[in-house]
């Protein structure tokens, strides 16, 4: 077992437009910014018993932290539950239940009259504004996104540590082959660096967000995400304008998603096995070669 070497990232009460230009966007470097939505009345309002209020009675779809398996889609909810039960759980007790990726505008749109897309030289994609949600215990397993956004991801109620390794060390990570994660038997809390020792090249940019805070993820950064207590955030995405980006975003989203689903349902735990050898086999080669 081991430690990451980290870094923190940066951390600025407020950014203009031309410096979080120069110094995060254009190097695609992460940042914190602690005071971009203070002026937004959900730095105010939000919290778990206003979304409770908002939408207890909506049924939601509820991830948790185990293996997909056999013929398992890659992203499969795993039960329901009422709203309003599931944030008396999440404010009650550890749970590894989350809310991921839920859309905002289709299912709480009222929520978009309490914040505006920051004016920091990204350009938003506004249909897309996507809300996450977890308590002590939820882990987000390590991936990056595959519409390869630029992303700024905001907290609210609780807290949650952030661990973010760039694009540049995918091929220390174990990424599986057809997907946006590693191995899903990699414990990133503890990583073992017998089994796994081409994780100890890595280096994480790492965080602990409260309510409020903003975090600029660049493109295709890795992030790990651990839910200290319950509480939730939201996500405003960016495309990018790079031909080579936006090739990416397309075979990923048009092409790489489908076929590892059809994949699962042909061949079920055998396609996923094959993989996660193969996931070992080429990040021990790149090893052997630097
Ligand atoms: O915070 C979470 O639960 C997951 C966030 C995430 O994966 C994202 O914003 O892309």
């Amino acid at each position: 077992m081991g430690t990451f070497k980290t870094q923190p990232i940066d951390r600025v009460e407020n950014i203009t437009k031309a410096d979080f230009i120069e110094h995060y966007y254009n190097p695609q470097k992460p940042v914190l910014i602690e005071g971009l939505i203070k002026d937004w009345p959900a730095y105010k309002k939000w919290n778990l018993d206003y979304i409770k209020a908002l939408a207890g009675d909506q049924v939601v779809p509820l991830y948790n932290n185990q293996e997909t398996k056999g013929k398992q889609k890659s992203a499969e909810p795993t039960v329901t539950m009422k709203m309003s039960d599931y944030i008396d759980l999440i404010k009650s007790k550890p749970t590894d239940l989350r809310i991921f990726f839920y859309d905002l505008m289709q299912k709480m749109p009222a929520l978009a009259n309490d914040f505006s897309f920051p004016d920091i030289g990204l350009k938003f994609f506004k249909r897309l504004p996507v809300l996450f949600f977890g308590s002590k215990g939820s882990n987000v397993l390590v991936h990056y996104d595959m519409d390869l956004a630029d992303l700024v991801h905001v907290h609210f109620h609780g807290k949650k540590k952030v661990l973010l390794f760039s694009p540049e060390q995918s091929k220390y990570m174990y990424k599986v082959p057809f997907s946006v994660h590693n191995l899903e038997t990699i414990d990133m809390d503890n990583p073992d660096f017998e089994t796994y020792p081409a994780l100890q090249k890595l280096e994480a940019f790492e965080i602990e967000m409260g309510h409020g805070d903003a975090l600029y993820m660049p493109s295709g950064y890795w992030h790990y995400i651990k839910y200290l207590n319950g509480g939730f955030s939201m996500t405003l995405r960016a495309f990018s304008k790079k031909p080579s980006v936006v090739l990416r975003m397309f075979y990923n989203v048009f092409f790489m998603r489908h076929f590892e689903n059809l994949m699962r349902k042909i061949r079920g735990q055998k396609w996923i096995d094959f993989k996660n050898e193969l996931a070992i086999k080429r990040t021990h080669k790149v090893l052997k070669q630097n």
